[in-house]
């Protein structure tokens, strides 16, 4: 099982994912889409990511908001794992083609 990290830890390595914070267990962060449907097409993407990685998001649809939060239930916190998704989404956002 993955290892949980420390909050120190977790806050040492954010520093290289802006906009992403520490909160309630879990790493976060909001995505605005110019489109509702924009966002659906993100969400599907990283749903694509997730199951390849068997690593899965709690994610938050408000309109054109959609939020990412990460955390191992395995582990009861913030792993390893959640910083491989949240930086997977972070290059998936930087490539996108429809936003
Ligand atoms: N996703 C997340 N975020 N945490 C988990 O502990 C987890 C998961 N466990 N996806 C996985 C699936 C586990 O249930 C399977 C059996 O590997």
């Amino acid at each position: 099982m993955a290892t949980k990290l420390s909050p120190e830890e977790i806050a040492q390595k954010l520093k290289s994912l802006p906009g992403w914070e520490y909160k309630e267990n879990a790493i976060r962060k909001m995505f605005k889409f110019k489109e509702f449907l924009h966002g659906i097409e993100f969400v599907q993407k990283v749903a694509e990511i997730a199951e390849a990685a068997d690593h899965h998001p709690d994610i938050h649809i408000n309109y054109t908001r959609v939020t990412f939060i990460c955390s191992t239930h395995d582990a009861g916190g913030v792993t390893e794992k959640d910083f491989k998704l949240a930086e997977n989404i972070e290059i998936a956002f930087r490539d996108r083609q429809e936003a």
